[in-house]
């Protein structure tokens, strides 16, 4: 009885297939720092099939084939890619380098499934055979950011700080001569 219900679930490993941005040790990343390294990892996909990897500019809505207005690669702005990639028997993916260094801007990332014999899909078009890294930050699948950013608004308020701390020591002294004189 277990073995039947077993034997009938769909191919996909997983309910809940995904796809996600991280580092080459497969830990979930989703905040880079420019000229950093990209990678990709996935799980529940369709196992020992290829898939074309997009990193694309942050899109909204992505809607889904065959609803009207669905998502097709002729309105993504692609970064990078397409990049063949292959998950193992049991439908893990890497992880992959996608991307050796990382430019700046708010991406999501398209795994567009390729097909296997039997199962019909639509190349270029996001269907339900694809996967997408989306909405983690904000609305996007990862962020490359200027971590020198943050430094420099955190060295400017330091630099404030310090003004006002040296401006009340100064008028806490002006205070004490007033009140010696
Ligand atoms: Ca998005
Ligand atoms: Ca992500």
């Amino acid at each position: 009885m277990l073995l039947g219900l077993l034997l009938s679930v769909p191919a996909k490993a997983s309910a809940s297939p995904d796809i996600e941005s991280c580092d080459s040790e497969g830990n979930t990343q989703d905040i880079f720092d420019p000229g950093e390294p990209v990678y990709i990892k996935g799980s529940g996909l369709y196992p020992g099939c290829g898939y074309y990897v997009y990193i694309v500019e942050d899109h909204e809505p992505w809607i889904v084939y065959p609803f009207g207005g669905y998502t097709t690669i002729s309105v993504l702005s692609v970064a990078v890619g397409p990049l063949r990639v292959s998950t193992d028997a049991s439908g893990y993916l890497g992880p992959v380098l996608i991307w050796t260094a990382a430019d700046p801007g708010s991406y999501d990332i398209w795994a567009d499934f390729e097909g296997a014999d039997g199962i019909s899909t639509h190349r270029y078009v996001y269907c339900r055979d694809d996967d997408i890294d989306n909405m983690d930050v904000d609305t996007a699948g990862f962020f490359v950011i200027p971590g020198v950013f943050f430094g420099s608004i955190g060295a400017v308020t330091a630099l404030f700080s310090g003004l006002t701390i040296k401006a009340l020591r100064a008028g806490r002294r002006g205070v004490n001569r007033g009140e010696n004189s």
